[in-house]
């Protein structure tokens, strides 16, 4: 079963690069470029990853993103995570990139895009791995701020296939940013966005009416709002499902109290994708082998999943 799921073709359409640095690279990083850091060594770092919320884990997530600071740590960072693509079959990846995380320490949008820009064409040149880059924007910082960024970046237009949603989510609502989305969705960008991982379904909802998202990001409380539900199968709107991450972050309890097979059984798109695999404990495949490990996710079953992802690209 193991082998048979590495070798299913899948794309992976829920990655934060940022979240995709290793605590070996991290370390590497930091001493390249003469950053402090707060832990020891390697186990230090290791053992803080130990979240009790979403919060908890972006906390330390800022803190590791601190060691990026030129063009080629952007490009060594996704490069490492695009020979984990390779590895695992993934043939296609959508990976988020946080710019505020990085403008706002004051390294240029340029140098983040470049790094970045130039390891995804390696990808498709030298690995056969294709993709496309969603900027995604930060929630819990005011929309002026986001607005800002999406201007710095329309002069790169080409180098986005959609715009994104992340960070904190309680309390800061998809309606926040609507201006934002419509500015975006005018420069020709489609939309993704994270609602309903800890946030409440109303929070999917105004994604879809207001945000106009094709893709719901994590959107596993969906579940608690029947009449969402129904507008999800109907639509065929794909949820970028991530079980590793709502484990550790207490989305879930226990990986056998995950709803993903229910929701695919009920005729909802879902997809299965790593989110922060660095801090999470896994890449796609991890995320597979759960599934099967807690759930007893049949092949069938994983074809299907795996399907949903080729089928769920932004980029055809
Ligand atoms: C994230 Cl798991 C998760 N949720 C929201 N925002 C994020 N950014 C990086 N990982
Ligand atoms: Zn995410």
């Amino acid at each position: 079963m193991y082998d048979w799921l590495n070798a299913l073709p899948k794309a992976e359409l829920h990655l934060h690069l940022e979240g995709s640095l290793e605590p070996e690279l991290l370390f590497q990083l930091a001493q390249r470029n003469g950053v402090a850091l707060p832990w020891p060594d390697i186990d230090a770092l290791r053992g803080a990853y130990n979240y009790g919320n979403l919060q908890e884990f972006l906390d330390l997530y800022y803190m590791g993103a601190n060691v990026l600071r030129t063009e080629q740590d952007f490009y060594d960072l996704t490069w490492a995570y695009l020979l984990k693509c390779r590895e695992q079959n993934v043939v296609h990846t959508e990976p988020f990139f946080d710019p505020q995380t990085h403008t706002d320490r004051g390294i240029p949008f340029a140098v983040v895009l470049e790094g970045i820009s130039r390891a995804l064409e390696d990808g498709r040149k030298q690995l056969g791995v294709s993709s496309g880059l969603i900027l995604s924007f930060l929630r819990h910082l005011p929309e002026e701020q986001a607005m800002r960024t999406l201007d710095e970046a329309l002069p790169y237009r080409d180098a986005f296939v959609a715009v994104g949603l992340d960070s904190s989510e309680m309390g800061f609502p998809p309606r926040l940013f609507q201006r934002v989305f419509d500015r975006a969705r005018a420069e020709g960008l489609p939309a993704v966005a994270h609602a309903g991982e800890e946030g409440p379904p109303e929070y999917i909802w105004e994604a879809l009416d207001l945000l106009k998202v094709l893709r719901i990001d994590h959107g596993v409380r969906a579940a608690e709002d029947p009449n969402l539900i129904a507008r999800l199968i109907d639509e065929q709107i794909p949820l970028t499902v991530c079980p590793l991450s709502n484990t550790r972050l207490r989305v879930f309890e226990h990986m056998r109290d995950h709803n993903i097979l229910e929701l695919l059984e009920a005729g909802v798109k879902v997809t299965v994708n790593s989110d922060d695999p660095a801090y999470f404990g896994g890449y796609v495949n991890e995320n597979f082998h759960a599934l099967y490990e807690h759930l007893g996710m049949t092949q069938e079953q994983a074809k299907a999943l795996a399907d949903n992802s080729l089928d769920a690209r932004i980029m055809k």
